[in-house]
C-alpha cells in the first residue's frame, strides 16, 4: 500500500477535533463521562429506531463535536480565522449576544465546514466570540483603554503557527510529516493556561461580566467546552443525572414532543472548580480555583427556512412559564416532516421529507442561556447608547472574510437530491 504524502484539510480537521477532544478529556474528566454516555445513548437509540440515521449516521453523530472559544480583539479573531481556514472551517453567521435577555458582552460567529461533502467527512465547528470592548454599555472610558492595553500585550498564537496555517490554506493540504506538529501546536493554543492570574484585575473585570474576566483577565484563550451530539437528549439528561452529574435545570430549545426535531436542543453541566494560580497585590503567587470550563451536549434537527425560523421564534417566546410546552409547540409546528416540507418551513434534500437537511449552526437564545448557566451573575449594562458599530459587516471587515449566510448554505444543500455520504 502506498501512503499518501499529504493530508487534505478535512483530514487535518478530523485529527484536530480528535486531538482537542483527547486534551479536553484529560483535563476535564466529566467531559469523558459525557462522551461515554452520549455514545451509549446513540447506540441504544439506533438499535431501537429503524429510521434513526436520517439525521446523520451513527459514525458521524458519534464523532461529532462543537467547541467554543472566546477572544479579545479583532486581530485575535482574524488569527483564529486564519488558523481554522487551514482545517477547512469558515465563518458562518453573525450572533449578537449583547441583545439577549441576559446580555453577554460579545459578538460571535461559528467556524465550520460549509459544503455537504466536507460536513459529511467531518463536521467539527467552533463557536467563536469576541469581547465587545467598544460597547460603552459594558466598558466605560476608564476601563476600556485598560482592557485594550491588556489584550494588546498578549499573543494567543505563535507566529509560526499562523504562518503554517496560511501556507496550508494556500496549498490546500499539508505534508504528513508536518501535520502532527501543526496539530499539537494548534491544540496547545487552546489548552488552559497555567500562568498566574492577576487577582485584582480578574476581579475588577468580573464585576462587569464573568465573560470579560474569562477573556481579558487571563493571558491566553482556551476551549471552554466541547459538545458531543446525541440522538436522544432527554435520555442523555436522565442518564447523566443517574451518574450523579448535575445538569442545568432545562434543555434549551424546543421541548420534547412527538413531532420532528427542529434546529437544536442543548443542555449542559456547570463548570467545575479547577485549580488555578493567582498573583496577589503584594506579588505573592497563591493557589485558588476558577470555574470556567463546562460540559454541554446537543441534539440536532432539521434546518428551518426563514419562515420556519419566524415560527420557531414565536413558539419559543411562548414557552417561558408554559405548563405544557409540548402543547405550545404543537400549536405552532406541524407534526410531520411532510407537513413541514409542504408548508416551506424546513429544508429537505430535493424537497423529499424523508431526507432532512440537518441544522449545522447555533441559536442566539440557547447560546446566551449556555453562557448564563455558567455565570453567577449577569453582566451589568449601563444605560448609554451603543455606538460600537458591531455588525455582520463590521466583523467581516475585521477578519477580512465574508461571514457566510447560513440560509444560502441550506438552500444550496436542499437543491441537491441526496445527502452526501463519504
Ligand atoms: C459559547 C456559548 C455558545 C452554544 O452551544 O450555543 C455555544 C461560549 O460559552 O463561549 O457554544
Ligand atoms: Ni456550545
Amino acid at each position: 500500500m502506498t501512503r499518501s504524502r499529504t493530508l487534505e484539510t478535512w483530514q487535518l480537521r478530523a485529527r484536530f477535533a480528535a486531538a482537542l477532544s483527547a486534551m479536553y478529556g484529560a483535563e476535564v474528566p466529566a467531559y469523558t463521562t459525557l462522551v461515554d454516555v452520549s455514545s451509549d445513548v446513540n447506540r441504544d437509540y439506533v438499535a431501537a429506531h429503524p429510521d434513526a440515521e436520517r439525521l446523520g449516521t451513527l459514525d458521524r453523530v458519534t464523532a461529532e463535536r462543537h467547541g467554543a472559544v472566546r477572544v479579545g480583539t479583532p486581530a485575535e479573531l482574524a488569527e483564529v480565522a486564519d488558523l481554522f481556514a487551514a482545517f477547512g472551517m469558515y465563518p458562518v453567521g453573525f450572533y449578537d449576544l449583547r441583545d439577549a435577555d441576559s446580555p453577554v458582552p460579545v459578538v460571535s460567529t461559528a467556524f465550520r465546514p460549509v459544503d455537504a461533502t466536507e460536513l459529511a467527512r467531518n463536521p467539527f465547528r467552533v463557536f467563536t466570540s469576541m469581547l465587545a470592548t467598544s460597547d460603552p454599555r459594558f466598558f466605560d472610558s476608564d476601563l476600556r483603554p485598560r482592557v485594550e492595553r491588556a489584550l494588546a500585550d498578549r499573543a494567543l498564537f505563535e507566529p509560526e503557527l499562523i504562518a503554517q496555517a496560511r501556507a496550508i490554506t494556500a496549498a490546500g493540504s499539508c505534508d504528513v510529516e508536518d501535520a502532527e506538529e501543526f496539530i499539537v501546536r494548534a491544540v496547545d493554543a487552546f489548552a488552559l493556561s497555567r500562568q498566574p492570574i492577576d487577582r485584582s484585575w480578574y476581579e475588577e473585570l468580573s464585576t462587569v461580566s464573568a465573560v470579560a474576566a474569562d477573556i481579558a483577565g487571563v493571558g491566553r484563550t482556551h476551549i471552554n467546552h466541547l459538545t458531543p451530539r446525541v440522538l436522544d437528549i432527554d435520555d442523555l439528561y436522565v442518564r447523566m443525572a443517574a451518574r450523579g452529574i448535575a445538569m442545568i435545570d432545562a434543555i434549551q430549545g424546543p421541548p420534547r414532543w412527538s413531532g420532528p426535531d427542529v434546529l437544536l436542543r442543548q443542555t449542559s453541566f456547570r463548570a467545575l472548580a479547577e485549580p488555578r494560580r493567582f498573583r496577589e497585590a503584594d506579588g505573592r503567587v497563591t493557589d485558588g480555583s476558577l470555574r470556567v470550563r463546562f460540559g454541554e451536549v446537543e441534539a440536532r434537527g432539521v434546518a428551518l427556512t426563514p419562515a420556519g425560523r419566524e415560527r420557531y421564534d414565536s413558539a419559543y417566546a411562548e414557552l417561558t412559564g408554559a405548563s405544557d410546552p409540548a402543547a405550545v409547540w404543537s400549536r405552532h409546528f406541524p407534526a410531520s416532516d411532510e407537513e413541514l416540507a409542504a408548508a416551506g418551513l424546513a429544508y429537505y434534500y430535493g424537497g423529499d421529507p424523508a431526507k432532512p437537511v440537518v441544522y449545522e449552526d447555533f441559536l442566539p437564545t440557547s447560546a446566551a442561556g449556555i453562557f448564563r448557566s455558567n455565570l453567577d451573575a449577569d453582566a451589568t449594562a449601563a444605560e448609554v447608547t451603543d455606538d460600537s458599530g458591531y455588525s455582520n459587516d463590521w466583523m467581516a471587515g475585521a477578519i477580512g472574510r465574508d461571514l457566510l449566510d447560513p440560509y444560502a448554505l441550506y438552500e444550496a444543500a436542499a437543491q441537491q437530491t441526496q445527502e452526501i455520504s463519504v
